[in-house]
């Protein structure tokens, strides 16, 4: 049986869960990480070796790093296959590693300051703030003229930005209105694929 490891208040687990809801295989969640604990038992380090979630495991095969997941299902799940051409592929590795890179460590301080921590340091939080503003606008420009993030359909790059920015629009602060993102975020949003993943509070 093919497992997913990690809680769903995860947005790395997130990203794992929408991307297999997607591809309509069977899978079992198992929560871990946070107050779940798991991520240090052994038998989870031996899978793991970082003791942090998501991990997928399928007889045998354990794969980590949410984004290598979701390269994984789209190589193996007509679903979310992307193209074979270099030039048409490419948009989608550069904006997973955007998100990876660049959108979600801009706004890690603010989340981590907000939800995960008992004295939140303001300094921090605005410095944060306006870090994700400006890759939120970055992202908005992009979306100005397509439907989607990479390609012109549906794929992984929308599942990992998707859960990037429903971290960043619903964390409680005041942010610049960003149109072409916010109908992107809420088009893909609907999707049922991923209404597990996007429908838990975002911590
Ligand atoms: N680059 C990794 C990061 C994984 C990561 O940092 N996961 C966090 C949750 S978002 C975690 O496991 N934290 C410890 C815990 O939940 O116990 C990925 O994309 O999968």
């Amino acid at each position: 049986m093919r497992k997913l490891w990690g809680r769903l208040t995860s947005v790395n687990v997130q990203k794992a869960v929408w991307g297999l809801d997607e591809t309509g295989l069977d899978y079992e969640r198992i929560d871990a990480g946070g107050a779940y604990g798991v991520v240090d038992d052994p038998a989870y380090r031996a899978l793991n070796p970082n003791g942090l979630v998501p991990t997928l495991e399928e007889d045998g095969f354990a794969l980590w790093e949410s984004n290598a997941i979701l390269r994984y299902l789209a190589a193996t799940s007509p679903a979310l296959a992307l193209p074979d051409d270099p030039h048409a592929r490419a948009p989608t590795e550069q904006w997973l590693d955007w998100q990876a890179t660049s959108f979600t460590p801009a706004m890690r301080d603010a989340f981590w300051q907000l939800y995960r921590t008992a004295d939140p340091d303001r300094r921090l939080i605005e410095n944060s703030l306006k870090q994700g503003e400006a890759m939120a606008a970055i992202l908005d420009a992009r979306l100005a003229d397509r439907d989607f993030v990479a390609g012109d359909r549906f794929g992984i790059a929308d599942i990992a930005l998707g859960c990037a920015a429903h971290r960043w629009l619903n964390l409680p602060v005041n942010r610049v209105e960003r149109p072409a993102l916010r109908r992107w975020y809420e088009r893909i949003a609907a999707r049922p694929a991923a209404s597990r993943a996007l429908g838990e509070p975002i911590a």
